[in-house]
């Protein structure tokens, strides 16, 4: 027996029905500041990939999710799931199965070029990150719902929807002072049977979340500057 769909039932054809939004307006003077500290903290955020075994405050993952699942999304269908995964034994399926795909990847079959581009991250197939880090999180897009009908309905801009949501996770656990790495081995289709996800799912990226162990090393890497990612017309 395939897992079952999770049945939601979503807004699929109802009416428009504004509610009034006003929220305060923020005084210029307090977004700016609010801004340059922002683009300050956000721009000390590292990716993660060597994590000390200490717990981290569970419901703080929990509370990032909840940021993660106020993104905006296609048709406002929310087409996302996140399984945060604590069996240890399920842990070491996955990072098993994710190190016998990079295997395959680091060995060729990502290609020169590739391979190449992935030279200043230091990666390789090892993957200890899936076993060390105290919290893993495997998030997926939701490709359709299924209709009262049981007909299969589409969701619309997944990997865009489930994208932006987990760039909001990322920014919710830096804020809240957590580390984390946006892993994506491939392929992920693993990850749906290790974690007995039903058919309407597909794996969008496995994020350990943690503290930096006490040896934790990271590339030396510049980010673009503002003028090299923003043009004005
Ligand atoms: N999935 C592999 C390779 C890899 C690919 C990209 I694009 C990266 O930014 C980093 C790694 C891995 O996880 O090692």
């Amino acid at each position: 027996m395939p897992p079952e769909i999770r049945q939601w039932a979503p807004a699929h054809g109802a009416p428009y029905q504004p509610v009034a939004y006003r929220p305060a307006r923020m005084p210029s003077a307090q977004s700016l500041a609010r801004a340059a500290e922002l683009r300050r903290r956000m721009d000390e955020r590292r990716t993660v990939r060597h994590f000390s075994p200490d717990p981290v405050p569970e419901q703080a993952v929990r509370d990032a999710i909840a940021c993660a699942a106020t993104a905006p999304s296609g048709a406002h269908q929310q087409p996302w799931t996140f399984v945060l995964v604590k069996d240890p034994q399920v842990r070491r399926r996955i990072r098993d199965a994710a190190e016998q795909e990079e295997l395959i990847s680091y060995d060729g079959r990502l290609g020169d070029e590739w391979l190449t581009a992935l030279r200043p991250l230091g990666t390789d197939a090892v993957k200890t990150h899936l076993t060390d880090a105290p919290a893993l999180l495997v998030v997926f897009g939701q490709r359709y719902w299924l209709g009262p009908d049981g007909a299969k309905r589409k969701h619309y801009y997944v990997d865009e929807s489930v994208g932006i949501a987990v760039g909001m996770l990322l920014t919710a656990l830096h804020l809240s002072g957590l580390a984390a790495l946006v892993h994506t081995p491939s392929p992920m289709r693993f990850l749906s049977h290790v974690l007995h996800r039903p058919e309407n799912e597909k794996a969008f990226a496995v994020i350990p979340i943690g503290y930096p162990s006490d040896d934790c090393e990271v590339p030396d890497l510049t980010r673009k500057s503002l003028g090299q990612v923003m043009t004005e017309v």
